[in-house]
């Protein structure tokens, strides 16, 4: 088997360069998601060594739509860095992605540490903002198909966020109706309680996960809670965007 190193490079060159690949199980059959998050570290820390910045974590796999289409138990996680950053209201140029499609999350914004086991209160303390998001997921691999070990190799997916503006953190984002649009008429509608029932518990896990791979959620970082219904394939010529009741909106041109 080609070594870990080796498999990093495979991913973090599809991404800059915008290429789908065959899946690294094909090759591969006996990756194990411990030797994925070990590719998804390293490929991102070629990321960091090229001058990106950390900025935080994606929580993926959150939904049981997407669970049971990956058939997985667990969600799984990602690293954000700031050139995955887009601007509110700006341009998603299509020709810089494989196959970009867009989610509807939530972000919540750190003010305080967290790591390994925390409760839904300390988690929620640790808070100083939350927004509406959308998230930019473009698996690397041909025609989006993917095993487990593959879409964490590949930062399960993650590669461009939309935040909108921040919102005080009492506000109960339990269950909050999440309105995805394209030019202006509802394509995906949703609640927030598609996130693991409860967006914390999503933020929960992210410390958790994170943890067992020796990180910590920084004050300052941010998590994307996950996705809170099916993801819309971007064209070019849409206008995307997501409405959250209480939290606002956030939307992107697709050229
Ligand atoms: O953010 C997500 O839930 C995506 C995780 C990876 C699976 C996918 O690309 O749909
Ligand atoms: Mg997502």
């Amino acid at each position: 088997m080609a070594g870990l190193e080796e498999l990093a490079v495979i991913v973090d060159e599809a991404q800059r360069a915008a290429r789908a690949i065959p899946q690294l199980t094909k090759d591969h059959p006996d990756l194990s998601v411990s030797d994925a998050y070990a590719i998804q570290a390293l490929s991102v820390a070629r990321r960091i060594a090229r001058g990106e910045k950390r900025i935080g974590v994606k929580m993926g796999l959150t939904s049981r739509a997407k669970m049971i289409q990956v058939g997985v138990e667990e969600a799984a996680w990602g690293r954000l860095t700031d050139a995955m950053l887009l601007e509110e209201g700006g341009v998603l140029k299509k020709s810089a992605f494989v196959h970009p499609r867009l989610e509807p999350e939530i972000v919540f914004l750190l003010k305080k540490r967290l790591s390994g086991k925390v409760s839904a209160l300390e988690a929620m303390a640790a808070v100083e903002a939350v927004a509406p998001a959308m998230e930019v997921i473009d698996s690397r691999y041909e025609n989006f198909k993917f095993a487990l070990p593959d879409v964490i190799a590949d930062n399960t997916s993650s590669s461009g966020l939309v935040i909108g503006a921040w919102r005080p953190p009492e506000i109960d984002v339990s269950n909050l109706g999440m309105v995805l649009s394209v030019n202006g008429r509802p394509k995906e509608i949703g609640s927030s309680a598609a996130i693991l029932g409860h967006p914390l518990r999503s933020l929960v896990a992210a410390a958790r996960m994170s943890a067992e791979w020796g990180e910590a959620l920084e004050p300052g970082h941010i998590v994307m809670a996950g996705g809170a219904t099916a993801a819309h394939p971007a064209s070019i010529g849409e206008t995307i965007s997501l409405e959250v009741q209480n939290l606002g909106g956030v939307s992107i041109n697709v050229e």
